[in-house]
């Protein structure tokens, strides 16, 4: 019960100011989290709420003066593309914008797709070539590294905004799927340094084979060594971009299992983690390899540190079975010396008979976590896939004064932790919600 009326007493000072501008030292950065809540799922009022992706996405069209980019997997913007629903108009929305941007407006769309497969085939992306002139290559993977996708949902847009998260190029994923993502606003060395990793893709779609090492163009001075340090009023944020397969990364970039391990690892107190899929495997390899590199980082920091592990999985109807052995595994370690490990499962129920009808909706889809000194948000489900040869990107934010200044309640970047605890709170206070606890799930 404190804990719920503490938040309560903070949300009003936290719930908007990570909506503040950075101050002057890096021109006007800004930035705010976003999320798409699956229709009907309400919040109790101590949560947090963020900014929809649907706003989000439509005002990132808007803003633009020349280009957009977007780095994709698959595109079913429209609900024809995939189950026509009345909740599909949002998706359908940021489709007639982005046609009215390329057509009407002349901005230039340059779009990079997963390799399409011939069941599937992207009809949106080719409606926006024809339609807008968008400027469209698909990459495949599995010729360069033998398999994998493209799974990175980022949007660039005059090189000076992004949005960085879950969300696809999906209607389902404004409307009836659980998703976090981050845009900033203004923000040209960033930006540019996204732009980088969109370069990357780009020049991928129409290769044969992965430069090594990279042309200069390619590589950055902002990674985990050296991160661009953003102000945003008194408090400075060590900020960085990493990526993933460890191949497209060009010099300097920090490869995104590097950065979740350095995360995990760094943590004193806590790590907070909401992935969709936990696999301590490869799990699309056959034999089977098992792969515990993230596995074992919590492990240990929290049997040798006791730092405290909380993971909120994702359960849905195509979870996999051996899911639960492994999240079961990793909370059997609870007790043993300090290890701290709480594991539960996040349900997004169908409300009505038509949520129930929608395919592949009604999940918990994104992918973030908070620890006691750093924020992630990544596009990466946690298996081994993921991080070798799937291409996926993170953003690393830390505010560089905790230490110094001893008032958390300075930092914007708590509005992560009010989100996560009302979650974590919501697990335990109203269980027939929709997260059930990790034994009611096993099989
Ligand atoms: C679910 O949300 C939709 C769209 O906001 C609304 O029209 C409908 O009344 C809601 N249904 C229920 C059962 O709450
Ligand atoms: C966009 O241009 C098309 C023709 O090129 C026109 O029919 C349409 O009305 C325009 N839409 C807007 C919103 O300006
Ligand atoms: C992708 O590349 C692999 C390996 O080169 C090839 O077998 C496959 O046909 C390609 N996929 C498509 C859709 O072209
Ligand atoms: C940041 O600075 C602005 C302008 O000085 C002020 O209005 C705002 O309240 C500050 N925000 C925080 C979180 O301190
Ligand atoms: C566990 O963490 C400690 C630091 O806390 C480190 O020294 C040790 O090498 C780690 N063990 C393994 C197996 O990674
Ligand atoms: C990971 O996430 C994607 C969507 O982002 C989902 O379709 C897929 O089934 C998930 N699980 C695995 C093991 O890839
Ligand atoms: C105006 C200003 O302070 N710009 C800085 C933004 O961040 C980069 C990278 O850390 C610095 O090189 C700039 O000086």
């Amino acid at each position: 019960m404190k804990i719920i009326f503490l938040l309560q007493l903070l949300l009003p000072i936290l719930g908007s100011c990570f909506l503040n501008t950075f101050s002057a030292d890096n021109s006007s950065c800004s930035a705010s989290l976003v999320e798409s809540i699956p229709e009907n799922l309400t919040y109790p009022i101590f949560s947090i709420s963020h900014q929809s992706t649907y706003k989000a996405l439509a005002n990132l069209i808007e803003m633009a003066s020349h280009t957009i980019e977007i780095a994709s997997f698959y595109w079913t913007l429209r609900g024809i593309d995939i189950y026509s629903d009345p909740s599909a108009w949002q998706g359908e929305d940021i489709f007639k914008r982005l046609i009215i941007a390329g057509r009407n407006r002349s901005i230039s769309l340059r779009i990079v797709q997963n390799i399409e497969n011939t069941r599937q085939p992207n009809e949106d992306t080719r409606i926006l070539t024809k339609d807008a002139f968008a400027k469209v290559r698909s990459l495949n993977m599995t010729k360069f590294m033998g398999s994998g996708i493209l799974h990175t949902k980022m949007w660039l847009v005059d090189r000076t905004h992004f949005y960085i998260g879950s969300a696809n190029l999906d209607w389902r994923s404004l409307t009836q799927v659980k998703e976090l993502g981050a845009v900033i606003y203004n923000c040209p060395t960033l930006a540019n340094d996204m732009g980088k990793l969109f370069d990357v893709y780009w020049y991928m779609a129409a290769a044969d084979s992965i430069p090594k090492p990279w042309p200069k163009e390619y590589s950055t001075k902002i990674n985990s060594k050296t991160p661009l340090q953003l102000g945003l009023n008194d408090t400075k944020y060590d900020i960085y971009l990493s990526s993933s397969p460890p191949p497209f990364c060009a010099d300097g970039r920090t490869v995104d299992i590097d950065a979740i391990l350095k995360i995990i690892n760094s943590a004193k107190k806590f790590v907070y983690i909401a992935v969709m899929d936990y696999s301590p495997a490869i799990v699309f390899s056959y034999p089977s390899v098992y792969w515990p590199v993230i596995d074992n980082a919590l492990r240990n920091v929290s049997f040798t540190k006791g730092v405290k592990i909380r993971l909120l999985g994702s359960s849905w109807a195509h979870t996999k079975p051996s899911m639960f052995n492994y999240l079961n595994s990793l909370q059997a370690l609870n007790g043993a010396k300090k290890a701290d490990i709480q594991v539960k499962m996040f349900h997004v129920p169908a409300f009505t008979p038509d949520q129930e009808d929608i395919p592949f909706a009604r999940v918990n889809h994104n992918k973030y976590m908070v620890t006691d000194s750093t924020g992630y948000i990544g596009t990466s489900n946690w298996s081994g896939d993921y991080f070798i040869s799937t291409a996926g990107l993170g953003l690393i934010f830390k505010p560089s004064k905790v230490q110094q200044s001893g008032d958390l309640r300075q930092h914007c970047y708590l509005s992560f932790f009010p989100y996560f605890l009302s979650l974590s709170i919501l697990s335990l206070s109203f269980p027939p919600f929709s997260i059930l606890s990790l034994s009611e799930n096993s099989v």
